[in-house]
């Protein structure tokens, strides 16, 4: 399947290279390392757009995209990117083009013309496995950068359960070359920012415990100086308390919208978010729900009120 992108890259001289709206470090990180080996081994025009790119991925070493005219390329790469709807702004982007959907969330829609989702820790992991198949001399020291910040991230630091022996083997790999992992691993999961520290005092003041789940609701006005609201932080936080078995994070974006973040350590949670149209990992998932706090948040504890727990 590997040799498909292959021979697509090999027709296309111009190349798009997407990934989903607010994109993560496994996002970033995996656009960047399979740019500069497509452009290394293949060497094509290479341009990539992102929607909404968040300064936290500035520890990943960039690659300088192209200035191509859109309507010059016919194959867009997206990466990390379980739906179509996730993204965002450059959804109208893909309409006319040829896609190859590579992403390892195993709710992924497969709206790709080829489709590449394995169930694996992150996208970087696949994109490690992709160079290491095709042409792993083109392995460097700024690829596996970004393959080791993707992987680090998505597995909360090799912790999480969709850490594998291969993931491990793959970062030891990786820690053969030359790149500052441990400043990379420090900025990326350990350092907080004042801002975050502010946004955890809040979430401090505003969480409850109902037996094995925790479950925070901000509201817009309690947001409201915090610049990056990050969703992410708060729910891992709330999931790291002792006996906690499910945390949820709502937070209240938009007048009547609200956005919602599911951790656990067993529950599937990603059927929780599809039921209300978002997705993700069994463990790990999130969706939008067009109502209030108040009414987003009965509606979420009505999904969990017969767990046992
Ligand atoms: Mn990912």
């Amino acid at each position: 399947m590997y040799e498909k992108i292959v021979e697509n890259i090999k027709k296309n001289k111009n190349i798009l290279l997407l990934t989903h709206k607010n994109p993560d470090v496994d996002a970033v990180g995996s656009v960047y390392a399979l740019a500069r080996f497509i452009k290394k081994k293949f060497n094509n025009n290479i341009k990539i757009i992102f929607d909404d790119y968040s300064e936290r991925n500035n520890i990943i070493k960039k690659f300088d995209s192209e200035d191509l005219d859109l309507n010059q390329i016919k194959l867009v790469i997206v990466l990390d990117c379980g739906d179509k709807k996730r993204l965002g702004s450059l959804e109208e982007i893909v309409e006319t083009k040829f896609i190859i959907n590579i992403d390892h969330h195993i709710s992924n829609s497969n709206f790709g013309n080829l489709n590449i989702v394995i169930d694996v820790s992150s996208t970087c992991e696949i994109i490690f496995e992709f160079i290491n198949k095709i042409d792993k001399s083109c392995l460097d020291n700024d690829i596996a950068s970004c393959l080791y910040a993707g992987i680090i991230c998505d597995t909360g630091g090799m912790r999480f359960s969709n850490t594998t022996a291969r993931t491990h083997k793959i970062i030891s790999k990786l820690l053969k070359f030359d790149f500052n992992f441990s400043e990379i691993y420090n900025k990326l999961l350990i350092l907080l920012s004042i801002e975050e520290i502010n946004l955890l005092k809040i979430a401090l003041n505003n969480f409850k415990i109902i037996n094995s789940l925790a479950i925070c609701c901000l509201n817009r006005d309690s947001l409201r100086d915090i610049k990056n609201k990050s969703s992410s932080l708060l729910v891992n936080f709330l999931k790291n308390i002792c006996g906690i078995e499910i945390a949820v994070v709502i937070m209240e974006i938009e007048e009547d919208m609200c956005k919602v973040s599911f951790r656990s350590n067993n529950f599937d949670v990603c059927k929780t978010a599809k039921k209300f149209g978002g997705g993700g990992h069994k463990l790990a998932s999130g969706c939008l729900i067009k109502d209030n706090l108040s009414n987003t948040q009965k509606k979420i504890l009505e999904c969990f009120k017969d767990l046992d727990f």
